[in-house]
């Protein structure tokens, strides 16, 4: 059996399609990789490196700090900002983006992370994430970057992707060009190419939603979900792993939708647009699905801060279509009980 390619190998090849290219995605890739297997090496034995629980900090997102969070946040920002192709690194585990060498005037690409998505996960040993966002920097090589550098709209990103540690560790990513898996052999080493031309399935049966937010939440998730468990024959599954990597990953695989809506107490709901929901809408659009908020296409959404929050619906086209049809029947049932204009 012929051997399938490394994740090096694959990168390498679709730097050969671009002869022009300067390497520096190519090599901020690879890096990406490396330090992937550090943290995974560092979560899979968790619990003998002393490393479970929290690190008696708290991040900008106001929550405490899993000891993990602070070594994969770190872990990644070492890296990446040494090799040379990084200006700049906005991580949900940093106040403010990480400006590398020289003020950022030598790095061409900028990345927006989420070093360690659902670290609270860890203690009880349940599959967490890394969600990464690469972007081509605005300001001009030679001068010092700025916020306009981390603040761009989703279509903008060069290339995103996912590391989801799990009963196996694997990369996905997407440069624009469809989405490509790859899993760890951790006796090699190595990201092989194991899920080549990741797509939705043509249609989904799984929706994901934490149900204790229903009650709380705005009408259209709340009229989806009944929906949902109205529905007769082929019925839905509903699968919520509170890990936002390990859901999007299965409903990439299995079909489905995940929701994190607008709460009452928080009308942009709790994910994070520039490192949580753009990449996985990049990674969604690739293969077929959708990604949208409570007013379109989330990769057309302009931020207008770093750790902005958003509302957040990503899966398949046809549950993302119904979810419209949510959204439209809520938005002419509020306008049914607005007072009547006087004839
Ligand atoms: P809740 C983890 O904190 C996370 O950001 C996502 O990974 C996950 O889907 C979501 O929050 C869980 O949030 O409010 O359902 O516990």
């Amino acid at each position: 059996m012929s051997k399938a390619k490394t994740f090096g190998e694959f990168i390498m090849d679709g730097q050969a399609a671009f002869p022009f290219v300067s390497g520096q995605l190519t090599r901020l890739l690879t890096d990406i990789g490396v330090a992937s297997k550090i943290v995974n090496h560092q979560v899979n034995r968790a619990g003998l490196a002393g490393i479970l629980g929290e690190a008696g900090s708290i991040n900008i997102q106001d929550e405490a700090q899993q000891k993990l969070d602070v070594y994969a946040d770190s872990t990644f920002n070492r890296i990446l900002a040494s090799g040379g192709s990084v200006a700049g690194i906005g991580s949900e585990e940093q106040e403010s983006p990480i400006i590398c060498g020289d003020e950022g005037r030598k790095g061409k690409y900028i990345v927006l992370i989420d070093p360690l998505d659902g670290s609270s996960n860890v203690d009880v040993n349940v599959s967490i994430g890394t969600i990464f966002s690469i972007h081509r920097r605005v300001t001009p090589m030679g001068e010092p970057i700025s916020d306009v550098d981390f603040l761009q709209p989703g279509v903008n990103q060069i290339a995103s992707g996912y590391i989801l540690y799990g009963s196996s560790t694997m990369l996905v990513y997407t440069t624009g060009s469809g989405v490509n898996g790859f899993t760890l052999d951790p006796a090699v080493g190595e990201f092989f190419l194991s899920h080549p031309a990741m797509e939705f399935p043509e249609r989904g049966r799984i929706y994901s939603i934490n149900d204790a937010l229903l009650g709380k939440c705005s009408l259209p998730s709340r009229l989806f979900v009944d929906g949902c468990r109205q529905t007769r024959g082929a019925r839905f599954r509903a699968r919520y792993i509170g890990s936002l990597v390990a859901d999007f990953h299965r409903n990439l695989i299995q079909g489905g939708i995940y929701l994190y809506p607008s709460l009452a107490k928080k009308p942009l709901g709790k994910l994070r647009l520039l490192y949580e929901c753009a990449p996985l809408a990049f990674i969604a659009e690739q293969a077929g699905g959708m990604a949208i908020d409570d007013e379109g296409r989330v990769m057309d959404r302009i931020p207008t801060e770093l750790h902005e929050r958003s509302p957040y619906y990503v899966g398949n086209r046809n549950l993302i279509h119904a979810f419209l049809a949510c959204q439209l029947a809520a938005k002419n049932r509020s306008m049914d009980t607005l007072p009547k204009r006087e004839k």
